[in-house]
């Protein structure tokens, strides 16, 4: 692990900054299901018919996140979880597998600033993204810092979760992460070239639409008009056109693919030299708002080191069809 690494982004609602980490001991993380482990398909799965699907957009907002042009793609049938790993979820697996996440072994992670708890006592922020503070000893069980077990749900999205982390929990359930193509199919719900989940309308800080995001003054004051000033429960909101819940906004959703942008620009190819290794996540979270982070719409991206974790970071897992 590569402390300069951890929670580096340049999604200006993600921890954008080198932020410095504790040195990683190297052990804990990366466990794999053992060969032939049991298939555990989620009962709240949805299956989603393969052949044409689109990825990306032709209505680019930001183009340097490689967002365009859209491309046509075959895909083969997948099953997908209706909703993002919950918390109920991810202590199953943990109760079963002794998997020490990634947020525990570096003993910290990042918290909204006004979630952190009052006996954190001074954090430090992120320069240039000071809402973001290192909390020693946030992590999925702990979200906002030691003492807030309170605001633990088991039917929120599990997050402070790294890609690692996602990764090992989909080989435990014998699936895996989807693809961006793949998300972005599940996330389509059949309507084809739409912005949103449920077409394109906007949503605005007046305006309810089935999708948690930010309302108000980032990052100051949120309103909470869509009723979540965090996380949703991870079956809010009306589901998509297949039955799925909450894909944009929530909480982010890593990807099995690399973060990678076809571009010949000079500054986006400097920009990707220091986003080595890094994967891609989609469909933004609850501290979204078009005003600085226009990234819940579906062909939106965010490339993340695979050791990152934030408290709007979590993961939904793909079945092959067998
Ligand atoms: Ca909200
Ligand atoms: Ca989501
Ligand atoms: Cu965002």
């Amino acid at each position: 692990m590569i402390a300069a690494m951890r929670n580096a982004s340049d999604s200006c609602c993600q921890p954008p900054a080198e932020a410095p980490g504790p040195a990683g001991d190297g052990t804990g993380h990366g466990e794999v299901a053992p060969v032939g482990a049991a298939r555990r398909v989620a009962a709240h799965a949805v299956h989603i018919p393969g052949g044409r699907a689109l990825v990306g957009t032709d209505r680019r907002e930001l183009a340097d996140d490689g967002e365009g042009p859209v491309r046509r793609v075959r895909l083969a049938p997948f099953m997908i979880g209706a909703t993002s790993v919950t918390n109920a979820e991810f202590a199953a697996f943990i109760e079963a597998t002794g998997h020490v996440s990634e947020a525990e072994q570096w003993e910290w992670s990042f918290v909204f600033w006004s979630d952190v708890h009052r006996d954190a006592g001074p954090t430090d922020g992120v320069v240039g993204s000071e809402w973001w503070r290192r909390v020693d000893g946030a992590n999925w069980r702990e979200i906002h810092g030691p003492g807030t077990a309170g605001v633990w749900h088991p039917d929120h999205p599990a997050v402070h979760i790294s890609w690692n982390d996602a990764t090992a929990y989909a080989a435990w359930v014998g699936g895996r992460l989807p693809t961006e193509a793949e998300w972005e199919h599940a996330a389509r719900g059949g309507l084809g070239d739409v912005r949103f989940p449920w077409g394109d309308e906007e949503p605005d800080d007046e305006t309810f639409l089935p999708c948690n995001i930010w309302q108000g003054r980032f990052p100051q004051n949120n309103t909470a008009r869509d009723g979540h000033a965090g996380t949703a429960p991870a079956a809010s909101f009306a589901p998509n056109g297949y039955g799925i819940y909450n894909m944009v906004g929530n909480v982010w959703e890593w990807t099995a693919d690399d973060f990678r942008i076809r571009s010949l620009k000079k500054r986006v190819k400097e920009r990707l030299r220091t986003m080595q290794g890094y994967k891609l996540a989609k469909g933004g979270s609850f501290l979204c708002h078009r005003s600085y982070c226009y990234r819940y719409r579906i062909a939106a991206r965010s490339g993340i080191s695979p050791d990152s974790t934030a408290a709007h970071q979590g993961f939904r897992v793909v079945w092959d069809v067998v």
